[in-house]
């Protein structure tokens, strides 16, 4: 195990290079200190998170390749930002997500099939945010930081802050939303109100095929300055740092001493969407430079040479996610096509005169078609 240290100004937090050496610990420019001490049930169990959202998420693309799915955006790259993030929050803790969060909601405790209804175009995503404590994915770029803001400082006025049990919330987004008016707002809201809040932003390098140097002249952390809370970048694709980081983050903002901004650099290792051909914007030596950083091999790499997983272990890992993921397809071929008119539920929590009046039209018309059962 390497010895701690402090990174100089803009480099990263690593808990767990590359090549899977383990660094004691290391010392943000505030003094925090940031370690993973895990037993080895837990380490073999972030390896198994990794491993298993990496697999379900494959599974996706095969999905929607086959026109089993409209859309699905990839996280492969990103598994460490998600699992590290994801597994530091607390049961309390509520977390907003945009549409590519698929490694939080498993970590959440969400059946990986919710999201795919949404995907396939069936439902809404199905969960309920207040009993897994994760918000409806989001798809407006950015409007989940202001969301999460007005939660955050509701959670102060109910006066759920301030003690280790305290509550906190945490606001996922990318590189390319920091550009948005609503992050900017939500930055200023949240320092200024001294909101219990973690601002993730997983920089993956890209918004689409607009490359990073197209949102900012400085690395994203900084921008925090400016708002008046302390910034923090983290190696994105150490599941360690990513988890270290995140929850001392999420333990400040609990205590009521306000807001974070978390920039986790990594990289989005896939398209941006299904509709989307990254050859036509990236050179292939660039995503060849980020396979080398690679989240799941460096935790193998550690695994093994601490010899705290065994063959036996990987084989059973790799068992376990193929399980899954076939379950999944299966559960995805069976998923009914929803009523015409289950587009109008749910628009109003008490309906509405207006979206009635549309419904019952939309129903005649439905039922104007020969040997239709509408
Ligand atoms: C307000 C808004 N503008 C534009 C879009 C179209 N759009 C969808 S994803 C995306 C890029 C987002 O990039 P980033 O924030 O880096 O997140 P990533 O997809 O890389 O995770 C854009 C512009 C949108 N969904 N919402
Ligand atoms: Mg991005």
């Amino acid at each position: 195990m390497a010895k701690g240290g402090s990174p100089p100004d803009g480099e990263l937090v690593q808990l767990l290079t590359p090549e899977g050496e383990r660094i004691e610990s290391v010392t943000g420019s505030d003094g925090t200190v940031y370690r993973a001490d895990f037993t080895d049930e837990e380490y073999r169990g972030l390896y198994r998170d990794l491993v298993i959202v990496r697999k379900l998420d494959a599974e996706a693309t095969a999905l929607q390749r086959q026109g089993e799915l409209g859309i699905w955006a990839s996280l492969l790259g990103q598994e460490a930002a998600q699992v590290g993030s994801g597994r530091a929050l607390r049961p309390q803790d509520m977390a907003f997500p945009t549409y590519r969060e698929h490694g939080v909601l498993y970590c959440r405790g969400i059946d990986p099939i919710m999201p795919l209804g949404l995907f396939r175009g069936v439902d809404q995503g199905g969960w309920d945010p207040n009993e897994f404590k994760f918000n409806m994915y989001t798809i407006v770029i950015g409007a989940q930081t202001l969301h999460a803001t007005g939660y955050a400082m509701g959670v102060t006025m109910d006066g759920k802050t301030g003690t280790d049990e305290g509550e906190a919330v945490i606001a996922y987004f990318g590189d390319g939303a920091t550009s948005q008016g609503d992050v900017n707002e939500a930055f200023i809201w949240a320092g200024v109100f001294n909101a219990p809040l973690v601002f993730f932003c997983q920089n993956n390098q890209y918004a689409i095929s607009e490359p990073l140097e197209r949102q900012t002249r400085i690395p994203l952390y900084r921008r925090a300055g400016g708002f008046g809370f302390p910034g923090i970048r983290v190696d994105g694709n150490d599941v360690l740092a990513s988890y270290a980081v995140t929850r001392a983050a999420l333990d400040h903002a609990r205590l009521g001493q306000g807001p974070t901004l978390i920039e986790a650099y990594t990289y989005r290792m896939g398209a941006h969407t299904t509709n989307d051909d990254p050859t036509r914007y990236r050179i292939a030596s660039e995503v060849e430079a980020w396979q080398a950083k690679d989240p799941i091999k460096r935790v193998r790499a550690f695994l093994e040479k601490e010899q705290i997983a065994d063959a036996a272990f990987f084989a059973e890992v790799d068992e376990q996610a193929k399980r899954e993921s076939l379950h999944l397809r299966e559960r995805v071929l069976e998923m009914p096509d929803p009523s015409p008119l289950t587009l109008f539920d749910n628009v109003y929590p008490n309906g509405s005169p207006l979206v009635d009046a549309e419904r019952e039209r939309f129903g005649e018309y439905l039922a104007s078609f020969e040997g239709s059962a509408h």
